[in-house]
């Protein structure tokens, strides 16, 4: 079959781009079911939240290898893949890192040819869009699906009724081919309520949170700043692995499983604390069917694995058990019981699965009730077992153990960035493809001056495409020959925009003042923040306002600018972060987990400039100290200064007078006059009294070492050949290298097939 078959053989210039676009998606989504799936006994079940998938075109055909010939066919009548790219709808079904590991996890299972489906909730609309009015961020729904176009998503006619406390509500699965590459397919699939009735929404992203049977699935996360949102948020969670257990119970049984022997057949990851509940729920599955319940404990057991992905504590989910009597009361008595083992063995109420409080301790039930527990980076995981952890780690050290989170390297290189893909082909063979390891024979290239001088301009090339895409996207002009200095991530406090919003005032004033930066730089953003999270919102109007004093001033905003991406998503991370030279990955040392961007950045050769946390101390072995620039508080002295809890934010304004006048700045009349005062007032207020993330202790570090990095970016040739070894050294990002060690160390599907 060929895509002109699929436009009943009308030549491709007769058709309207949407009618190719239809046509090319009912091709590619045929040859992936071709393909076939990765079939045999035992299948991982990855549940989750959040599958932040993004666009599946480019990526499809990539995997499928179609890629190259479509473009052609296309190319021979006049028409650009990327015009049709531009109908697809991105899916954002996901808020940050965590899903976009999903997705990238579930490429890889497929790649490797893992038996593997993806579980979660089909929901109506993504992550909100995110748009720009008076400086500030608003919110509007992002409906992902849309009438007259072919969308990756097929209905089954697999059906549950999941019994809540109050109704019984019946569900639909849906589902979206996930292609291999070079390989068959895995599989996405979601589950929706049958009554989801989008006419609930109302303004903006507001609908009524208490009509549960409209509203379950209409968005990814409901607002939690409210208790009718947090109940629907337990709705949902039910929702999802009550769908999960009875789909996996009843295709293993078809595959043969007599239940005992549940292990053989399945491995299900619990990708945070959102899917906990399927623990109980499973347990109570199989009471139902005849399994006594020590029993039925040690199965879930020996089939559950959990991941955690977060240490700070507000993340860790609790829920009130009034919660979850009235949404599964049938879980409540499991839960009691669960509970009562663990008191039986351990006095600590630390370990117990509920709290004095009466709340529910998912992360608890985790722990005590899968057979692997696993840190998202090294030393996340150490920061775990040492800390956050210890009294867990003290009782089951066999559990702990680390997975360094991973990237696909089809979407993150070959897709976004296919010049630097074809010249690494070049330079080494194109066998990387397949084995990221092999990157690491650039490094015999390292002089290699032709190579350095293409790696230079293929970072330009790709820092004019994405101007061009930034004044076509909102109206932003940007200089491509400035530096590109990124930071793009959710808008989270402990990740410190604040920090580089810091950087940016002083360097204003400094310029002012006469001291000019090595070279022009252009300061980018990419975030959204959580509706309620106030804080992070003023944090994006800070942002704009200070993006605007500078454009305001002539002589300044030739040195500096400050541009925020609106609306920022996977396809826009897809034309930035080849763009970009500075990869800003600055969280407060401890608190970030791993990070996905800062491998992404790397692999696509820009420079990291970081704290010593997360997944950057990985970075920072494997690249060597040349490579990388490094800054700020240790995570041990961050620790330690939060257990002595005697940070003074006052301490260092009155030591360091730049600090303060940047922090003044905040609420000076000139950014007064561009934006809100109380917002202003409450950032500046926050900093100066609290500082929570310890900005001001590492502030006067970041500036110098970002300094030094503006020095070093003179010398083209050196700089390249910085990038050319983080390019190298990313190998061992890929998330292939990842899934394998998850099936060698937790699931062991590859082996049982
Ligand atoms: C995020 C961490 C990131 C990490 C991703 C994927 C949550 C709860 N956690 O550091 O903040 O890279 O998970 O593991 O979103």
């Amino acid at each position: 079959m060929k895509l002109r078959d699929y436009t009943e053989n009308r030549k491709f210039t007769d058709c309207t781009r949407l009618e190719l676009f239809n046509a090319l998606l009912r091709y590619v989504a045929d040859a992936a079911k071709a393909r076939g799936y990765n079939e045999g006994r035992k299948k991982v079940y990855y549940i989750s939240a959040e599958f932040l998938i993004g666009k599946l075109l480019s990526n499809n055909l990539i995997n499928l290898g179609l890629y190259g010939e479509v473009r052609d066919e296309l190319a021979a009548e006049g028409i650009a893949l990327s015009e049709l790219e531009e109908f697809e709808l991105e899916p954002s079904l996901g808020n940050g890192g965590l899903g976009r590991l999903a997705a990238c996890f579930l490429d890889s299972l497929a790649t490797l040819g893992l038996p593997a489906d993806g579980l979660g909730l089909a929901y109506h609309c993504g992550l909100f869009r995110q748009s720009f009015v008076d400086r500030q961020q608003t919110e509007a729904p992002d409906h992902w699906l849309k009438w007259g176009q072919e969308s990756w998503m097929r209905r089954t006619d697999v059906h549950y009724d999941i019994p809540f406390g109050d109704f019984t509500a019946r569900s639909t699965l849906y589902e979206i081919d996930v292609t291999g590459y070079q390989g068959k397919c895995g599989r996405l699939r979601l589950f929706d309520v049958d009554t989801a009735d989008e006419r609930l929404i109302k303004s903006g992203i507001g609908f009524d949170a208490r009509d549960v049977a409209r509203g379950l699935t209409l968005f990814l996360y409901p607002d939690d700043s409210t208790e009718q949102g947090r109940l629907l948020r337990v709705y949902q969670e039910y929702f999802m692995v009550a769908n999960a257990a009875r789909l996996i119970l009843d295709e293993c049984v078809a595959r043969g499983s007599d239940l005992h022997d549940l292990a053989d057949y399945a491995a299900i990851q619990i990708n945070d604390t959102h899917p906990t509940l399927v623990i109980p729920e499973l347990i109570r599955l199989l009471q139902e069917r005849g399994i006594g319940e020590d029993e039925a404990v040690s199965i879930v057991r020996s089939v559950c694995a959990y991941t955690n992905h977060t240490i700070l504590a507000e993340a860790l989910e609790k829920w009130p058990r009034a919660y979850l009597e009235k949404v599964a009361p049938q879980l409540m008595p499991v839960i009691d019981r669960l509970d009562a083992r663990v008191r039986a063995k351990y006095d600590d109420p630390f370990v117990q699965i509920i709290d004095e409080q009466g709340n529910v301790r998912m992360a608890n039930l985790d722990i005590h009730f899968t057979h692997s527990v696993n840190g998202v980076a090294k030393l996340h995981t150490e920061i775990l077992k040492n800390s956050e952890l210890a009294p867990f780690y003290a009782i089951y050290p066999e559990k702990f153990n680390n997975k360094t989170n991973g990237i696909t390297f089809r979407r993150w290189l070959m897709s976004c960035n296919p010049a630097l893909a074809a010249r690494i082909d070049d330079a080494i063979g194109a066998g990387w493809r397949r084995d990221s390891a092999e990157l690491e024979k650039l490094l015999a290239h390292i002089d290699d001056a032709a190579l350095l001088t293409s790696l230079a301009e293929i970072k330009r090339a790709n820092k004019r495409r994405f101007a061009d895409w930034l004044r076509g996207h909102q109206g932003t002009v940007i200089d491509p020959d400035s530096v590109f200095d990124v930071q793009s991530k959710r808008l989270h406090e402990y990740k410190r925009q604040q920090l580089n919003l810091l950087w940016c005032v002083r360097t204003l004033l400094d310029i002012r003042a006469g001291i000019l930066p090595e070279r022009p730089v252009t300061v980018i953003f990419g975030a959204k923040a959580a509706p309620a999270y106030t804080i992070a919102k003023d944090i994006i109007h800070a942002i704009l306002c200070l993006s605007d004093v500078i454009d305001a001033d002539p002589a300044a905003r030739r040195h500096l600018r400050i541009a925020m991406v609106e609306n920022y998503n996977v396809s826009a991370a897809e034309k930035l972060i080849p763009a970009c030279d500075i990869s800003e990955q600055i969280s407060l040392a401890s608190k970030e987990a791993s990070g996905t961007g800062n491998m992404k950045f790397m692999l696509n050769g820009a420079v990291t400039l970081g704290t010593l946390d997360d997944a950057n101390v990985e970075i920072a072995e494997l690249v060597g100290p040349e490579n990388i620039y490094t800054f700020g508080l240790s995570s041990e002295a961050v620790i330690n200064s939060y257990a002595r809890g005697d940070y003074d934010p006052a301490a260092y304004l009155e030591a360091d007078p730049r600090l303060k006048a940047a922090l003044d700045f905040l609420v000076c009349d000139e950014m007064r006059t561009m934006g809100d005062a109380a917002r202003l007032e409450r950032l500046h207020a926050e900093l100066q009294n609290k500082d929570w993330f310890m900005t001001f202790p590492d502030f006067a570090d970041y500036c110098a070492t970002k300094a030094r990095m503006l020095a070093d970016l003179g010398d083209e040739a050196a700089w390249a050949r910085k990038a050319l070894v983080n390019i190298a050294m990313a190998g061992y990002f890929s998330s292939d290298r990842t899934i394998a060690d998850y099936d060698r160390d937790i699931w062991q599907v590859g082996s049982a097939r």
